[in-house]
């Protein structure tokens, strides 16, 4: 009987802010490889993705993480989870919290308001 244990999967997006924002996470503490990344480039990896992603979730979101037979699906979730096994705060990581503090924050300022905008037209 086989004793490896499989790495956490993770799915990413590849123009999603929210992918970044972890990928970052994990680039900058060191532990991109303690997961397998899967990332879909073209609508068509898209697609293959969603489908294969559909049956576990309520609602197909990007960045996900699989653990097993379990999936989470909040960036920030999935950055405290590695955080707390780690120990690596991601306070304390000057490039990711450029990001967050920096581009991220913008584009979150910048969807909203383009919501809003769409909701009044
Ligand atoms: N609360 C989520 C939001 C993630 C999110 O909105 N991701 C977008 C991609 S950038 C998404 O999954 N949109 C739905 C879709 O692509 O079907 C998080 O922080 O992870």
């Amino acid at each position: 009987m086989s004793t490896r244990t499989e790495k956490p999967v993770l799915f990413v997006k590849h123009e999603c802010p929210f992918c970044l924002k972890v990928r970052l996470y994990l680039l900058e503490a060191g532990l991109l490889d303690t997961v397998t990344l899967r990332e879909s480039r073209s609508p068509e990896e898209e697609k293959a993705m969603r489908a294969e992603l559909e049956p576990h979730l309520d609602k197909v979101s990007y960045p996900t993480l699989r653990l097993g037979d379990s999936y989470m699906t909040e960036s920030d979730d999935i950055i405290a989870r590695f955080a707390k096994e780690s120990g690596s705060a991601p306070a304390q990581l000057p490039t990711f919290q450029a990001y967050v503090d920096g581009p991220f924050k913008q584009l979150l300022a910048l969807y909203k308001e383009n919501a809003e905008l769409k909701k009044s037209a």
